[in-house]
């Protein structure tokens, strides 16, 4: 079901990336000063089902401002990278954004790469129903540690799809560093577009990361809950309330728990004290001016060929090819 002589239908790759050991990572992070646990583990089934909620928010402005812009330039993105090309997509997210793509893009292969085998494959078969002439070659990997991609078609010219501003949870010298391992996939002369949400005033970046009914600090807790759930823990979640900010000096929101008194929380054989006002933090979510991303991405050995906005300036999508000599300048914000 690959290759030139058949076309249609889902090929499904399993690299059986390793489970995240959730609790040794989980215990490390609140072992440390100041506590953390990493944003990677909201997305147990309800978390997921709490973000695709903060998508439909009217203070959460990226997702439907991101589509707005692939619906506008959809076509232009196809004139630049090219029709029939394989389509790369990390982190099989949004479906009616990978949608917006595949109609103006009309690759040869697409090839989502998520971590969740369940999720990957769900949504490679509701895509294979509305594309069924489209090859999938559906790839279950930890796109965020070195994989290689089942590619067997050498002559197809090569993209890569990171939307969404998922760019925003790393660090900018780890962001630097993931975009150069996106380089050697799509190989020198590979495009990618990626979602990279825009610099702004600080009342609307904090109202984006605390909405009016509350889902996103429920997203927050969530992670409590499932700790409770996954590790045996004793998490109680009325003693923790949800804090979000700007911090503009680092460019990024950030999210906390915040412990609401003096208390002890058991995490199977283990306890960690928490004092009154205490936080864990959760989340970082970095925020790009455009010249800025472009010299981030300069770093890692691409150069900017053209970005797309919204009206309003609110969220970027940006066309970059890989050069085939990347240069070795240091990223520092
Ligand atoms: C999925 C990382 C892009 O940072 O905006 C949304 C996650 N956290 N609301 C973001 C998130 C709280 C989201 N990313």
């Amino acid at each position: 079901m690959h290759g030139k002589d058949h076309s249609g239908g889902i090929r499904f790759h399993d690299y059986h990336p390793e489970p995240a050991d959730m609790r040794a990572e989980v215990v490390r992070g609140l072992s440390e000063m100041p506590k953390r646990i990493p944003p990677k583990f909201f997305y147990d089934q309800h978390g997921s089902r709490l973000f695709d909620a903060i998508t439909q928010l009217p203070e959460y402005y990226p997702t439907r401002t991101e589509i707005g812009i692939l619906k506008d330039h959809g076509e232009e993105m196809a004139e630049r990278v090219g029709r029939g090309a394989l389509l790369v997509e990390l982190g099989s997210g949004s479906s009616l954004k990978i949608r917006l793509l595949l109609e103006a893009l009309s690759p040869s292969v697409y090839m989502p790469v998520d971590i969740s085998k369940a999720h990957l494959l769900e949504s490679a078969e509701r895509l294979a129903r509305v594309f069924p002439d489209l090859e999938i070659q559906a790839v279950c990997a930890d796109y965020t540690s070195p994989f290689e991609l089942p590619i067997d078609d050498e002559s197809l010219d090569r993209t890569a799809f990171f939307p969404g501003s998922s760019v925003g949870n790393f660090q900018p010298s780890e962001a630097q560093e993931f975009l150069r391992r996106i380089g050697l996939v799509i190989g020198p002369g590979g495009r990618l577009l990626i979602g990279v949400d825009l610099l702004k005033d600080t009342g609307t970046l904090e109202a984006a990361y605390n909405d009016a009914q509350g889902v996103t600090a429920e997203f927050n807790l969530n992670l409590l809950r499932r700790l409770n759930r996954e590790l045996d823990a004793d998490f109680d979640l009325d003693a923790f309330r949800h804090h979000a900010f700007f911090d503009r000096e680092r460019g990024r929101i950030e999210m906390h728990l915040i412990s609401v008194r003096d208390q002890q929380v058991r995490i199977a054989d283990r306890v960690f004290g928490f004092d009154l006002g205490e936080s864990i933090h959760t989340e970082c979510s970095y925020k790009y001016g455009i010249d800025e991303f472009q010299s981030l991405a300069a770093g890692a050995g691409y150069l900017a060929e053209h970005v797309w906005t919204d009206d309003d300036g609110l969220f970027s999508v940006h066309c970059l090819r890989n050069s085939a000599r990347p240069t070795m300048t240091l990223f520092q914000r």
